[in-house]
């Protein structure tokens, strides 16, 4: 049994949208960042936070990896160039893809005000983030999903930045990456989230 610390409206929602397409049973533990909860067994204070029995899981991509290891569903045998290409494209997703995300966050309300700048630094995101969508439309070219034709755990960030990106206005992805990305997010899994959200 997993338990699942985090708000669906966060990072969370991406653990939660992999739980649901392993079909695994799970509980969510609703709170917040710095919750002394979250403290007790993530120094950082930050959320999602996976408690797989005694063991505390954190940092999304860390916690989809191992659910799609421990599961063996959803990634590729260690050692093997697929999975070598999987850890690079879900390096870039946190990378090249979150990273202006979580700038336009940090600089919109998560900095205390005195610290932001978002006027600043906001043409420099757009573009580190148009960048970022030039070279996924690369990666995927004509594939159903990023590594072809399953499935797999790199889509499941992929398309929880997708939704993201939307929210902070910087735009739905158009042409082959946003018909990937509606693909994606039309699926079961993504929409348990949806719903959990409204909650
Ligand atoms: N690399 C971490 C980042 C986690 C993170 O920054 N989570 C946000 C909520 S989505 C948070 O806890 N923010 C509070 C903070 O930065 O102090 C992950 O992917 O889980």
């Amino acid at each position: 049994m997993y338990t699942l610390l985090g708000s669906p409206k966060t990072r969370a929602g991406r653990v939660m949208w992999m739980l649901e397409e392993l079909g695994v049973e799970y509980t969510i533990m609703p709170c917040g960042p710095h919750d002394p909860a979250v403290i007790a067994v993530n120094p950082t204070g930050k959320i999602p936070v996976l408690m797989d029995g005694d063991l505390a899981i954190t940092d999304s991509a860390a916690i989809l990896v191992h659910l799609a290891d421990k599961h063996q569903k959803m990634t590729y045998p260690i050692g093997t160039p697929e999975r070598a290409k999987l850890m690079s494209v879900i390096s870039f997703a946190v990378d090249a893809v979150e990273q202006p995300l979580w700038s336009f966050a940090k600089h919109s309300f998560v900095y205390p005000e005195e610290m932001r700048a978002l006027d600043a630094v906001l043409p420099g995101l757009r573009h580190e983030f148009a960048k970022a969508m030039e070279a996924l439309e690369a990666m995927l070219g004509d594939q159903e999903f990023i590594m072809g034709d399953d499935f797999i755990v790199a889509d499941v960030i992929l398309g929880h930045l997708g939704g993201w990106a939307k929210g902070a206005g910087f735009g739905a992805p158009d042409g082959k990456v946003g018909e990937y990305m509606t693909r994606i997010r039309s699926r079961p899994g993504w929409k348990a989230v949806l719903k959990a959200r409204e909650g």
